[in-house]
């Protein structure tokens, strides 16, 4: 027998514990703090599993919509839940796969906890959420789950870590602050478990408190445990803030109008809030939408500058309306990259006039390069002085493929 087998068992998995089961942590004048990627181990792991991300360790799991946010974590390193086939509300939500709204059902982190004092433990839980079906995780104690630790949510601090000791609730979507803790009723060594909610969810750290006042600062407190831990991963540089095309083109001129695609509605038409700054339709759902919104600002000519965004697996279709009566029609290029912004991608309708109170209406279409569609994402519309709006669809791209 050959031992190939050993070979590939070799590499450190990403899913593997970096602490031992003989590895305690300890709470000490009421509070125990502990970074989750010193679980001990993770079980109910067929359906989803938490993976360790740091500067030299990505998980290579896929679907996974959103890059890795090691930048400000504490030690730096986090856990994911992967596959996140769940990322925007449009995708299907399938219970007991990648959401559960009970706790210990899917993928359970353990970790050995010697508490010294008895009591109530109010929890923190440190996460990044980038969107709206990430942000969701359950804490339970030695195997069972009270009602006062599941739903542990997050609605604000979205793209940063942040602290939350909110629970959802059914009338409370984003959560009610202080209402989640565990009762430990004796002295000694315990088990603090999370498990699953929301798949694609990115955990950092917790902290159990006795302190109902109590508020994290920066990364939390120092973790405190039996043995030597680990020594911290190497620092990331915070990533640079991509400048937004859309606000640069619709600013070029202080005489320019503008209304992002984010401001027109999204709910109740088929478009989705892509990201901080585009619209898109989720292709699996609808391959068609439309939304209207009205012309706010003074009534003149100008020059309209449709801003879309060029994809890489088909052409999109956009099409504005004025009072239900078409004023262009037209498609992006397409890109060689996931996704492009600038002049190629979007449409020049010169000379309109506009009246305030009108209606203006964007029909989207998504397009398919014969193997997947793209998404219809666009960013906006500028309202520029007449004359001035090939200026404003010519104006350099801030698209940086790197
Ligand atoms: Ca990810
Ligand atoms: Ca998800
Ligand atoms: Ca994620
Ligand atoms: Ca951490």
């Amino acid at each position: 027998m050959f031992s190939v087998i050993v070979l590939v068992t070799k590499a450190q998995r990403l899913n593997e514990p970096i602490i031992g089961p003989t590895v305690i942590f300890e709470e000490k004048a009421g509070e125990v703090a502990v970074e989750a990627e010193y679980f001990y181990k993770q079980s109910k792991t067929e359906l989803r599993q938490w993976y360790r991300t740091s500067k030299q360790e990505n998980p290579d799991v896929k679907p996974d919509a959103d890059p890795a946010h090691v930048s400000g974590a504490s030690r730096n390193a986090y856990l994911e839940i992967l596959p996140d086939t769940r990322v925007t509300h449009s995708d299907p939500l399938i219970k007991g796969e990648s959401f559960s709204d009970n706790g210990g059902q899917i993928a359970i982190l353990h970790y050995k906890v010697k508490f010294n004092n008895t009591g109530r433990y109010y929890v923190w839980v440190r996460a990044m959420s980038t969107g709206s079906e990430d942000n969701g995780i359950h804490i339970g104690l030695d195997g069972q789950w009270p009602e006062s630790g599941l739903r542990i949510q997050w609605c604000e601090g979205k793209n940063n870590w942040t602290w939350s000791n909110k629970q959802r609730t059914k009338e409370v979507h984003c959560g009610i602050p202080g209402q989640l803790y565990l009762d430990v009723d004796e002295p000694g060594l315990h088990e603090v478990q999370f498990s699953m909610r929301e798949d694609g969810f990115e955990f950092d750290k917790f902290i159990l408190t006795k302190d109902q006042y109590y508020t994290p600062k920066g990364v939390g407190p120092k973790v405190l445990a039996s043995a030597k831990l680990p020594d911290a991963c190497p620092a990331v540089k915070a990533p640079e803030v991509k400048k937004n095309y859309f606000k640069m083109v619709a600013g070029a001129l202080p005489e320019n109008k503008a209304i992002a695609a984010q401001d027109f509605p999204s709910v109740g038409t088929d478009f989705y809030t892509h990201g901080k700054n585009w619209m898109a339709i989720n292709p699996n759902t609808h391959h068609e939408a439309i939304t209207s919104t009205a012309f706010k600002f003074e009534s003149g000519n100008y020059d309209i500058v449709f801003v879309g965004v060029g994809e890489n697996d088909g052409r999109s279709t956009f099409q504005l309306l004025l009072n239900g009566k078409e004023v262009g029609i037209y498609q992006p290029l397409s890109t060689e990259s996931m996704f492009e912004e600038g002049k190629d991608f979007n449409a020049l309708w010169k000379n309109v006039s506009l009246k305030k109170g009108d209606k203006l209406t964007v029909k989207a279409k998504v397009g398919t390069d014969g193997k997947e569609f793209c998404r219809a994402r666009w960013a906006g519309i500028v309202f520029a002085p007449v004359g001035k709006g090939k200026k404003i669809q010519d104006f350099p791209s801030t698209f940086d493929p790197n």
